[in-house]
């Protein structure tokens, strides 16, 4: 996991020196805010940026939640991004542009701490494997809850928010599942650690409302394909035990893209395998994040 050239502040150093102070204010206290974004490789063999806007515009809008003030425009930072993929050479990656209080301070109250930007650029394969993205991954719900809506921010990539993900990350891991599906306070079902869900039953498709919930771009974006497919989807609450009876459950997420559930807490899904409606959407889905789908070239940003 390494590339040549990180942008730090305005300018590209070396991956080495992109460095912080020990005594750094979101070291201590999470007090950064991120985005997550994929770029990839299209068939005339250059690269695009997938719904570049929609990330650089929630990464503004993580960043007014969190009362930061970015120090760069959305332009500025929407050719950061860009020039990131093009000085180290990528065309398929994950982008990581990360915003976050630089100063060096104890005490929890921010607003007087340097706000500090970086963006990275990784290559990046299949997040939860490519058997699991091919073949379905076995899931188990957190005990954790997905934070309660006033705890912190559910709208905000806030990097504090994700310890909340990552107990339920370890205590899946532990149990040796792929991945956890965290209920939230109400005991209804939220979301993955870093993915949203969705599922389908009955031919009708499912996936939870955003309030308590990331409103993920491509949750956003496989709403879209889905309803292409002739499954308008459905935003509802619903319980684990639905979960269990569904003809087909699947993740969303930048990283994730759309990975199929096979199995939860121990449950076969469907036939135990990527059902028919998740390998639709994975088939258009690639097609179009490579510029090989007309339709949606608006959803790329070409590097
Ligand atoms: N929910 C959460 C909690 C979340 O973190 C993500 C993204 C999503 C839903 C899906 O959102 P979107 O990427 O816009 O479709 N999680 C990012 C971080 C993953 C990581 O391990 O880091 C991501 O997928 O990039």
């Amino acid at each position: 996991m390494q590339a040549e050239k990180i942008w730090l502040d305005g300018s590209f150093v070396p991956w080495d020196q992109a460095r912080v102070h020990v005594m750094t204010h979101a070291l201590h206290y999470g007090t950064s805010i991120f985005e997550g974004i994929r770029a990839y490789g299209t068939k005339d063999g250059g690269a695009a940026v997938f719904r570049l806007q929609e990330h650089v515009d929630r990464l503004f809008d993580s960043a007014a939640i969190f009362r930061m003030e970015i120090p760069y425009t959305r332009e500025e930072i929407s050719e950061a991004i860009k020039e990131t993929v093009r000085v180290n050479n990528l065309k398929s990656c994950y982008i990581r542009p990360l915003v976050f209080r630089g100063g060096e301070k104890v005490g929890l109250n921010p607003l007087d701490v340097p706000v500090r930007v970086m963006v990275a650029a990784i290559p990046f394969g299949a997040y939860l494997g490519e058997e699991g993205l091919r073949k379905g991954i076995r899931a188990k719900i957190s005990s954790y809850n997905r934070s309660y809506i006033n705890s912190t921010s559910t709208k905000a990539k806030i990097g504090g928010n994700y310890v909340n993900s990552v107990f339920a990350a370890m205590e899946v891991a532990a149990d040796g599942y792929d991945e956890a599906i965290l209920l939230d306070t109400n005991g209804y079902v939220a979301e993955g650690p870093g993915e949203n869900i969705f599922w389908a039953r009955r031919g009708k498709v499912f996936t939870t409302p955003v309030p308590t919930v990331l409103e993920g771009i491509t949750r956003s974006s496989v709403m879209t394909l889905c309803e292409d497919l002739g499954y308008p989807v459905v935003e509802t609450h619903t319980t684990r035990d639905e979960l269990y009876i569904s003809d087909e459950v699947w993740f969303t997420g930048t990283a994730a893209e759309i990975t199929p559930i096979r199995e939860i807490d121990g449950i076969t899904i469907g036939k135990g395998e990527a059902g028919p409606i998740a390998r639709a959407l994975q088939d258009k889905f690639f097609k179009v994040v490579t510029g090989e789908d007309p339709a949606y070239e608006h959803w790329l940003a070409r590097i």
